[in-house]
């Protein structure tokens, strides 16, 4: 039987395990080190293991003000369900200090469900695609990274005005993480 989030599964069998993409952002703080440890607090969740985690990049702030922020994608693989899945990432964006004053506001961590495998749901909790996915290079250029085949070079270019710069690749930034074939800086 294929699941509605594109994974497979049989009555009474264990849940289908699938391929989410996470992204992370932070422009308070030590920013790096939230961003490496909330990779590790993913790797600790239940269910799931960091299959591969993008170069580490800095970007403009879009659509909010404060500092520049550090952006990353991480893939898992999970058989968390979806509002599961949310829900644990924002222990962990709440375990690193995260605090909710106003829209956009600027943050020590923040974690969002980009893709979680071919799922389309809209619901006021969750929405997957996030559905500011592909207006952000901040998004775009880590996740084609590790997902080329999920960002069109038109996609890419649609973003190409927004001020990004990869600063580190993962096996500098979060060692010790299966990384992906990026070239090392
Ligand atoms: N929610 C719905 N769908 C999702 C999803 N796919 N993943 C709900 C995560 N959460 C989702 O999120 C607000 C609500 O969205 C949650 O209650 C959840 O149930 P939040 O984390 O409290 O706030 P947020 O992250 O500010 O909201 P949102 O809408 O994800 O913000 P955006 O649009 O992602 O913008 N510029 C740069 N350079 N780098 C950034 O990382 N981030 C933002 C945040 C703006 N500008 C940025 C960056
Ligand atoms: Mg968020």
């Amino acid at each position: 039987m294929t699941t509605a989030a594109g994974g497979t599964a049989q009555a009474g069998a264990q849940p289908p395990v699938l391929t989410v993409f996470v992204g992370l952002g932070a422009n308070l703080g030590d920013r790096g080190q939230a961003l490496a440890q909330a990779v590790h607090a993913m790797a600790l969740l239940p269910a799931t293991r960091v299959v591969q985690v993008s170069s580490l990049y800095v970007s403009a702030p879009v659509d909010a003000g404060g500092p520049d922020y550090l952006n990353a994608v991480a893939q898992l693989e999970t058989a968390l369900a979806p509002l599961a899945l949310l829900h644990a990432l924002q222990a962990v964006e709440l375990a690193a200090g995260r605090e909710r004053p106003y829209r956009n506001a600027p943050r020590t961590l923040d974690l969002d469900v980009l893709l979680y495998g071919d799922l389309q749901m809209d619901t006021p909790e969750l929405t997957v695609p996030h559905p500011r996915l592909t207006e952000r290079a901040f998004v775009l250029r880590p996740l084609a990274e590790l997902a080329p085949q999920r960002v069109g070079p038109a996609q890419l270019a649609a973003v190409a005005d927004q001020r990004i710069d990869r600063q580190q690749s993962a096996a500098v930034w979060c060692p010790g993480v299966l990384v992906s074939g990026a070239p090392s800086l």
